[in-house]
This record gives C-alpha cells, structure tokens and sequence, in this order.
C-alpha cells in the first residue's frame, strides 16, 4: 500500500484507547509501527493483554507491545480503570486461546526510540494517554524528534477540565494532569502538536442513540465488538457527570485516517506544571503554538467509526 502513514501508538488502557487500536488496525492508509502501553485510565495487565489480543483478532499484520514502567503524580480513579479488565474478558477477543502478538522486552519510553529509530522516514506519534513516555524518550534521544512528524494527542482544554479531585481547581483534562511535568517537557520540544482538547470531544458523547446504531449492525462482528466494548460505560442521558463517557480518544485516532472530520486552529499556549491548577493548558501569547482541534462533524465522525467497523473481519 503506497501513501501510508507511520504511527507510533501509546495508550493508557481505557475502553476508547483499546478501541482506538481496533480503528487503527483497520486503516488503509496507516501503518502501525509499534504499541506501548502505559498504566494511567486502565492497569497494564489487562490493557497489554488486550492489546495484544486485539492485534491477534482484527490486525492484518504483526504489531509488537511494549509495556510502560512510567508512573504518574495523580492517579486515575479505579473505578475507571477497571475497564481495561472487561475489554481483555470479551469473548471475541479470548476465543482463539492464544496471545501472539510479540511482546517486546524494552519499556515503552524505549521502546518508542527503538521503533522512530529503525522505521524509514517520519513516524507520527499517537498518545491517548499522559505524555510520560514521551517526556523520558526525548530526554533518553534527542535525535528522534527530527524523525517525529508531529504528536497528536488527546489532551488538554481551554474550557472547562474533567478533574474532579480533592486539592484541585477543576481547570485541567486528566491526560494532562497525570502527569503535569511530562506535557510541560513535551510542551520545550520542538514537535508539532495536535490537542485533540475537550472543546471537540465534548461534541461526541457516547448517547444511547449511538448504542443503538452499533446494536442495529452488530450483524458485523467489528461494530458488534464496538457495542460489546461501550457496553460498559455510562452514558449522556440527562446530564453529564463525573463518570460519563465520551469518545475522546477515537475522535483523536480517526483525525489521524481522516484529518477532514476535524477543525483546527493555531493556539499559544503554557502547561501549568503544579498547584491547584496542575495540568491547566493557558493561551498565553508568548507561549509554544499547539494546533487545537476545536470542532468536529460528529455525524462524519460517527459514519467513520461504524464504517471502519464493519471493515473488520
Ligand atoms: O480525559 C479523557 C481521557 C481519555 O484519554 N481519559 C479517558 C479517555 O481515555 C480520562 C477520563 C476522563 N473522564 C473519564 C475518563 C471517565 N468518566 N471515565 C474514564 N476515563
Ligand atoms: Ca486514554
């Protein structure tokens, strides 16, 4: 396949992660160059597992895993972390018995060197979780960020944060407030970076509408795998809480394969790295310019995601 993109894929193990490897995987015009896993929104058992068992189940090709030895400053609530525990369960995804895609024998910061390394010409980095392995991976090499085409990431707001803990102001996005320092020494480099922010993930909820429409064509295993994975999520009914679910990281995935569901715009901005608002993003005019993806068509983004969905066979 000609015209295919690099990507390098670390994650964090929740629900939207694991399905954001799923829509990778079935991307014509996109190359998975390596997985790693960090254990932020999902424990790292489970979410490699799955991972890797993913790959086994709905890739064409071999994929190795790696597995983070990061930690973060705030820890994820448990509650939400569980998840990663159901999606390695599914049936689908165990009725082979077999776990074969490779599991690498570096940790992910390395693992990341490794792979920019030795693939030919640019890779672009895809983060749906806190950006620790990134930080340690320029501080380790350097060299790579001149391989690096650009981050797209799933973080940071300059609108309301999704924070809700003891001692914080409630101005951060989680990803950035797992650990703050990671995305204030990403923020030095000199990568371009996409923040798939909370202003376009806030327009994809996951409704009970969308439920529907996967139930509807779960005659596709993909889409019925889909349905399977959000079946455990809480959804926007009324109003939205603490625990409501969103497509956040699928919504960053897809503006990789399709970069016109998306609008973005160029933003100024700092990383507040500590206090009460650790994690905050600020438009600040002296500040690193981000590309912000601010809107998204969420019918284009929805048709995308079933049709990538019922691709996989
Ligand atoms: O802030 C969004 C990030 C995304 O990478 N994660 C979930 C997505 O994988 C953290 C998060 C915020 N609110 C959540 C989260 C919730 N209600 N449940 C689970 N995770
Ligand atoms: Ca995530």
């Amino acid at each position: 396949m000609t015209n295919q993109l690099n990507v390098y894929f670390n994650h964090d193990g929740g629900v939207d992660d694991l399905v954001s490897l799923f829509m990778l995987l079935q991307m014509d015009n996109v190359k998975v160059t390596g997985v790693s896993v960090i254990p932020a929104d999902g424990y790292l058992e489970p979410a490699t597992d799955a991972s890797r068992k993913i790959i086994d189940r709905f890739g064409t090709y071999s994929v190795e895993v790696s597995k983070s030895n990061s930690r973060g400053k705030n820890p994820f609530p448990a509650a939400w972390r569980l998840h990663s525990f159901y999606v390695d369960a599914l049936p689908i995804l165990n009725e082979s018995g077999k776990m074969e895609a490779p599991l690498s024998s570096v940790p992910a910061h390395q693992h990341l060197i490794e792979k920019v390394r030795s693939t030919e010409g640019k890779t672009l980095l895809l983060f749906t979780g806190p950006l620790t392995d990134l930080a340690r991976a320029l501080d380790e090499a350097p060299d790579i960020e001149e391989k690096i085409d650009k981050l797209v990431w799933m973080g940071g707001t300059f609108e309301r944060g999704n924070v809700e803990e003891p001692e914080h102001d409630g101005t951060a996005e989680w990803n950035v407030f797992w650990d703050p320092e990671a995305a204030y020494r990403v923020w030095e480099s000199g990568i371009q970076i996409d923040l798939v922010a909370l202003e376009s993930t806030n327009k994809v909820p996951l409704t009970p509408a969308v439920r529907n429409r996967w139930a509807a064509e779960r005659r596709y295993e993909g889409v019925d795998f889909l349905g399977n994975c959000y079946a455990g999520c809480p959804p926007l009914v009324y109003s939205e809480t603490n625990s409501t679910y969103y497509l956040w990281d699928v919504l960053t995935t897809a503006s990789v394969g399709r970069e016109d569901i998306v609008k973005k715009k160029t933003v100024n901005c700092i990383v507040i790295p500590d206090g009460p608002s650790q994690g905050r993003t600020v438009e600040q005019a002296d500040g690193r310019p981000v590309e912000l993806v601010y809107d998204t068509d969420p019918e284009a983004f929805f048709t995308y995601m079933t049709d990538l969905g019922k691709k996989a066979a």
